[in-house]
């Protein structure tokens, strides 16, 4: 199946308009800068995506406040995801750029659940 992209101008991108309240989702958290809602595609259990309510595209496009809102609504998910869930590891993802592997052009940081052998590799291979 070929991978989802989206590519709508900003402001009619699918996050923006999760933001918005224009199409559903399951939100978990919100704040004045930050969103945080469970990823559509839950590759582990409780994986939460913490997006800027702003439309930024990547990493080089968000303001310092939003950079601080944004890791400070990441340790909130991850306490809550250990709580629920208890993984033994978490990951934080955050892909800038098709290269980088982004597919929604709103940035947004992955609180991914980790379980041995969960069949995900790590980030890189490591010797
Ligand atoms: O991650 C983009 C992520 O966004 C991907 O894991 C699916 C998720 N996604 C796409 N649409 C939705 C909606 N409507 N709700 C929740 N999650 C969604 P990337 O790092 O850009 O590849």
């Amino acid at each position: 199946m070929p991978m989802f992209v989206d590519h709508s101008p900003p402001g009619q991108c699918i996050f923006c308009r999760l933001v918005a309240g224009e199409i559903p989702s399951a939100k978990v958290y919100e704040d004045a800068l930050t969103i945080a809602f469970m990823d559509i595609g839950q590759v582990n259990p409780g994986h939460v995506l913490v997006a800027t309510k702003r439309h930024a595209v990547t990493l080089l496009d968000i303001t310092p406040e939003e950079a601080g809102a944004v890791l400070q609504t990441a340790q909130r998910m991850a306490r809550a995801v250990q709580a629920a869930f208890d993984p033994p590891g978490m990951t934080l993802f955050q892909a800038n750029g098709p290269v980088g592997g982004q597919t929604v052009f709103h940035f947004h940081l992955h609180v991914l659940p980790r379980h041995e052998d969960d069949g995900m590799a790590l980030a890189w291979p490591r010797k």
